[in-house]
């Protein structure tokens, strides 16, 4: 990989703006068109998605952009602006030659996305630049963010834009980002954050049954009530290629079988109590927090539809509760995030993401945002910890094209 330093950068980020300049600098051209995606926080529903189960994410204002051309060649050449200003390029990857696990590193996203396209017909060589400001290793879906907008590009430098006739639907394309994490990133991911990044909309939730594929935006606007999402980013490691995201996808896919049924998502929560009762000891924790969190996020839907925003702080709480003690992903970072929270006025607050580190959110009334956050920098400070990063999502538009 070769670096480049990049001079001015623009204090208000835009993610669009600064791929095309960078894209300018390393091709001296302009790109063709410039694509872009977010990254996502899951209000409610953890690990249900790869249990057939029901997620409610929102999308992030963060994005990732990618300023494109297409080749005459089968080449993809893909380079990346960093935070630090600087750029780095991936060596050129054949398209044709592509296989699973045959890139690695970060230009592994988009070579896995070309290998998908390339089985749809969609294998012309391209230039791609990168720039976003999505955090990286943060549980806030900074991969998917850059498969999304590289998939989008691919496509729409072969003509086909997001929902014009002719394309694929966004769901399908969320599978087809799906397929390049799980068989050629080798990360057994599931359908949450590349549905999250291409189907959400402003100032909405995304109730999505991962089954049918059935989606529906479900208002969700923190302001318009005198309240903001915090994200408290412990900056602690996160990564799903780690054993312990897999180990749990395989628990309850077992504690499925055993069942003799096809997902838990199947175990109705009325039967609850007698299902466990079937399951050896290590898996029916596991099981209990899959059943309790699709629950979950059916009452937090009803409450959003019903006007009541004030009144899903509980759930929040009782989702961090499950995955802590049942699921056993949370970490001590992530739990002092949430207590801190709630003692400083949240009302609600849980880890969002895969867990094993990354981001909690907390769900604050607007007046005590400063105390929050305060409290929480304190805490980690008290525990000689990196200090934590915050920010206020504010729900916001799904994948584009910019320019
Ligand atoms: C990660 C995965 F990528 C998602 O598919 C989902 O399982 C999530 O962890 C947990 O809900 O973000």
């Amino acid at each position: 990989a070769r670096w480049v330093r990049l001079n001015d950068r623009q204090s208000r980020f835009q993610a669009h703006k600064a791929a095309a300049e960078t894209f300018r600098l390393v091709h001296d051209r302009v790109p063709e068109g410039v694509w872009s995606a977010p990254g996502r926080v899951n209000l409610i529903g953890e690990h249900t998605d790869y249990n057939d189960g029901f997620v409610l994410p929102f999308a992030l204002p963060h994005r990732t952009a990618a300023a494109a051309s297409v080749r005459d060649d089968q080449l993809l050449t893909v380079a990346t602006l960093g935070s630090d200003g600087r750029i780095q390029r991936a060596n050129p990857i054949d398209i044709t030659s592509l296989r699973p696990r045959s890139v690695n590193g970060w230009a592994a996203y988009p070579a896995g996305v070309a290998w998908v396209l390339r089985d749809h017909g969609i294998g012309r060589g391209a230039d791609i630049v990168l720039a976003g400001d999505v955090p990286t290793g943060a549980g806030l879906s900074s991969s998917h963010a850059l498969e999304c907008a590289v998939s989008l590009a691919l496509l729409g430098l072969h003509g086909q834009e997001l929902d014009q006739p002719g394309t694929p639907d966004r769901m399908r394309i969320a599978r087809w980002v799906q397929r390049a994490e799980n068989d050629f990133v080798g990360a057994p991911t599931g359908l949450l954050d590349q549905t999250a990044s291409l189907c959400c909309t402003r100032s909405n939730v995304l109730f999505l049954d991962v089954r049918s594929g059935d989606a529906e935006q479900v208002p969700f606007d923190p302001a318009s009530v005198g309240l903001r999402m915090l994200v408290i980013d412990t900056r602690t490691k996160h990564s799903h290629s780690d054993s312990g995201y897999g180990d749990r996808r395989r628990g309850t896919e077992r504690a499925a079988d055993l069942l003799g049924i096809k997902a838990l998502r199947d175990v109705q929560s009325a039967d609850l109590d007698s299902t466990l009762t079937r399951l050896p000891a290590e898996l029916a924790p596991l099981a209990r927090h899959v059943v309790t969190e699709n629950q979950r996020v059916f009452d937090v839907v009803a409450l959003l539809r019903a006007g009541r925003l004030n009144d899903i702080g509980p759930f929040l709480d009782a989702s961090h509760t499950s995955m802590r003690d049942d699921y056993r992903i949370s970490t001590i970072e992530l739990d002092t995030a949430v207590e801190t929270a709630k003692a400083a006025g949240a009302l609600g607050a849980r880890m969002t993401g895969g867990g094993f580190g990354g981001s909690a959110i907390a769900l604050v009334p607007e007046s005590r945002i400063d105390e929050v956050e305060a409290s929480v920098t304190a805490a980690y400070e008290r525990e000689g910890w990196r200090a934590p990063r915050t920010f206020v999502a504010v729900p916001s538009a799904g994948a584009g094209r910019d320019i």
